[in-house]
């Protein structure tokens, strides 16, 4: 997207479209097609100090604002968001590269992030504490930490920057934003929301660019709080960098190498319908996608002929037909990490079931040979915790089937087995597996029966281990934008402590 002027598409900080500090600019890429969608300026650390001077200045009225009035604006975010669904469901879809239906569930996801986080400035915040002492009223309150920066991924381009954005505002927050540099178009329509819907100046502040913009905002320590979704690698650096820091705090989301645990009591029709959701929507581009399947041997051999063979046949093509449900990875970095991690897993042993990771040129649609195609790959390899290929993740339709022998707890022990802990799922009859995975599996979001996708927006999302430090989202997020002050007030004129502490003073005079 360009401008009007046909130059470059702006930053815009402190109320203002600008072209910022820098010269260069970068090209925004359908990932079916390979064509531009736009060009865009490249955020510099000058322009990142800008936006959080800008956000600075903002915070003090900000916060003065009432919930309600502070929601407001959002409420105008959220009427756009669901009248143009289609529309910015198309764009997300052209510029990520997912399916159609992915596409509009984006925008979908955003509108209830923005529906939860407006709708709760109306709803009760704090709580009230008892107090030993009987004339003392004691409360928790929050108040909003100041700035916010918030640095999203491409995968959900519109939903994970309101989850990021939607709480931190309405808690009193300004924000300086940094979306991922291969869906700056979305950014730029997201910015475009806020300045139609009459945000104040600087409270809202867009820099597009890429991680140097990203590390300024992580190295500007008037930003009191960071809000991050996307690599373990760089999260990790994020976490790293802010723990150090007094008075600072980040919040990560990472990614997983999830898995769906299908038992020997397991339906099979649920099986595989869950495992080829887990697996291959969003071409295995969530960070909920599922990359191995841990599988009873009493049922290996039925679920793996079933699967391999919808793994054979799912359609890859064209994310703006609605018959496609798999379209092409995000860019060719995604491209080469999937085919290295094919490489591994042979490596590693794997015995390879499907491999469609390039595809056939007639499986290319018309007009698209310039995308970026892969397919899924399918491979069944002898359980080894220390395997590289079922402890990293990769982001795509890579997939290992494992077959186990023994009870849940072997295969809750094989689940364990990565370093990561957000999303799994179980298949299974027998209630007293599916409990039992609930409550040993080291993982953030659990389902039984169903894929490990699709969460909805009011429940939290996040993970443990390596997968996450605190989820930026709905009521998590607010804890990660204020600060509690425990509150306590002396209803009486006397002064009485709790604990029996003596509040007598004592001096040397009768
Ligand atoms: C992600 O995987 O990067 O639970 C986000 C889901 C979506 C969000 C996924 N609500 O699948």
């Amino acid at each position: 997207m360009t401008s009007q002027t046909g130059s470059p598409s702006r930053h815009y900080i402190d109320g203002e479209w600008t072209d910022g500090d820098g010269t260069d600019s970068f090209e925004s890429v359908n990932p079916a097609t390979g064509d531009g969608l736009g060009e865009f300026r490249r955020g510099t650390t000058a322009d990142v100090e800008t936006a959080v001077a800008a956000a600075n200045r903002a915070a003090p009225a900000w916060r003065d604002l009432s919930f309600i009035d502070r929601a407001q604006h959002l409420w105008d975010i959220f009427h756009e968001l669901r009248d143009r669904t289609d529309e910015l469901g198309e764009i997300v879809t052209k510029e990520c590269g997912k399916e159609i239906s992915e596409g509009r569930a984006d925008v979908v996801e955003a509108y209830h992030m923005v529906e939860w986080a407006a709708g709760n400035a109306r709803h009760p915040h704090g709580e009230i504490v008892p107090s030993e002492i009987p004339s003392k009223d004691s409360y928790m309150r929050r108040k909003p930490r100041g700035v916010v920066g918030c640095i999203t991924p491409w995968n959900f381009p519109v939903a994970i920057p309101f989850w990021h954005m939607a709480v931190t505002l309405v808690e009193g927050n300004t924000v300086v934003w940094k979306p991922a540099e291969q869906t700056p178009w979305c950014g730029q329509i997201v910015a475009e929301m806020f300045d139609d819907a009459g945000i104040p100046d600087g409270v809202f502040n867009l820099v597009q660019g890429f991680g140097d913009a990203g590390n300024a905002i992580v190295d500007d320590d008037r930003v009191d709080t960071v809000l991050f979704t996307g690599s373990a690698e760089v999260g990790h650096k994020v976490a790293g960098t802010i723990g150090g820091e007094p008075g600072r705090s980040a919040c990560c989301e990472m990614g997983g190498k999830n898995a769906v645990v299908i038992t020997d009591t397991a339906d099979l029709d649920i099986a595989v319908h869950s495992a080829v959701m887990s697996s291959f929507k969003t071409t295995g581009q969530r960070c909920v996608s599922s990359e191995r399947l841990i599988v009873h041997e009493d049922v290996y051999d039925e679920f793996k002929a079933r699967f391999v063979d919808l793994a054979e046949s799912v359609t890859v093509g064209d994310p703006l037909d609605e018959e496609t449900f798999m379209g092409p990875v995000v860019d060719d970095d995604q491209i080469e990490k999937f085919q290295r991690y094919n490489d591994l897993a042979r490596e590693e042993g794997g015995e390879v079931l499907v491999d469609r990771a390039e595809l056939a040129p007639e499986e290319i649609p018309g007009g698209h040979e310039d995308g970026y195609w892969v397919g899924p790959f399918v491979y069944e390899i002898e359980y080894d915790p220390d395997l590289r290929c079922l402890t990293e993740e990769v982001f795509g339709p890579h997939v290992a089937l494992i077959e186990y022998s023994g009870d849940i707890e072997r295969a809750v022990e094989i689940h364990d087995a990565t370093p990561y802990g957000l999303a799994g799922a179980i298949i299974a009859e027998d209630y007293r597996q599916i409990n039992y995975f609930r409550d040993h599996a080291e993982l953030g979001l659990a389902y039984a029966n169903l894929p490990c996708i699709g969460a909805e927006v009011q429940l939290p999302f996040g993970g443990v281990k390596m997968s996450g430090s605190g989820p930026p989202h709905a009521r998590e997020a607010i804890e990660a934008v204020t600060d509690r002050t425990a509150w306590t007030v002396n209803n009486a004129t006397d002064i009485e402590m709790a604990q029996g502490l003596s509040a007598d003073i004592k001096t040397d005079e009768e």
